[in-house]
């Protein structure tokens, strides 16, 4: 972590404000260098080697465009029955732990001593895309919403906290970290489209976000 960073974030206090913010939703540009990054990808490998990626169904009989798995108490899931929280992989292991590396990232954005319970792990080919919805599976809205960008570019898009009107565009960056929470915890957002070969972190391209929820 850098040095502004840590002077920012208080250990378990105030979060820090960041430069940007797009319809409430916190944007904290470059939060992760190019270090913090590699070593976060490396985590992460393990992470998926525990619990490989999978394409789930929507409830609506197709499957997602992203790859996802997750690390934590809770990983997200979907299938015919719906969008929810599940103990355990589709395989039947547990979930593996959260990486220290993304805890920091959580500590330092939101300043607080509740750790999140799921650290949902997304992963963007070249034609990969996620539909405009709001993050809504959680018990308790107070706590925000973490996200984290790794590899190609991606245009994420920001609406309303209703569905439909008008919306804004942001190009993130690997590195970037978002933060929704208050009025934007239940905003509308998505992503159009990514940027192919835009970032060499991942050798061989694509796209990682984490999403970091408290669940219940
Ligand atoms: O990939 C992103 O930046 C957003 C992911 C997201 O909104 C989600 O998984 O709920
Ligand atoms: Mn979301």
């Amino acid at each position: 972590m850098s040095e502004k960073k840590e002077s920012e974030a208080n250990e378990y206090g105030a979060a820090p404000r960041s430069d940007l913010s797009l319809r409430g939703v916190q944007v904290f540009q470059g939060w992760l260098d190019g270090d913090e990054q590699s070593a976060l990808v490396a985590a992460l490998r393990e992470v998926i080697r525990a619990a490989p990626l999978f394409s789930p169904m929507t409830p609506y009989g197709r499957p997602m465009r992203v790859r996802m798995t997750s690390a934590g108490r809770y990983g997200w899931y979907s299938d015919r029955k719906g969008y929810r929280y599940e103990r355990s992989h589709p395989s039947g292991v547990a979930w593996p732990p959260i990486p220290p590396q993304v805890l920091r990232i959580w500590a330092g954005v939101t300043g607080l001593a509740r750790m999140p319970d799921c650290c949902l792990v997304n992963f963007y080919d070249a034609k990969a895309r996620m539909g405009m919805h709001q993050d809504r599976d959680e018990t308790d809205y107070s706590y925000p919403v973490v996200s984290v960008s790794l590899g190609d570019d991606a245009l994420f898009r920001v609406g309303n906290t209703t569905r439909g009107g008008k919306t804004e565009s942001l190009w993130l960056k690997s590195g970037d970290v978002l933060v929704m929470g208050g009025e934007a915890r239940l905003i509308y957002h998505g992503i159009d489209r990514v940027r192919p070969g835009s970032s060499t972190l991942l050798p061989n391209g694509g796209r990682i976000n984490l999403t970091l929820r408290v669940v219940d």
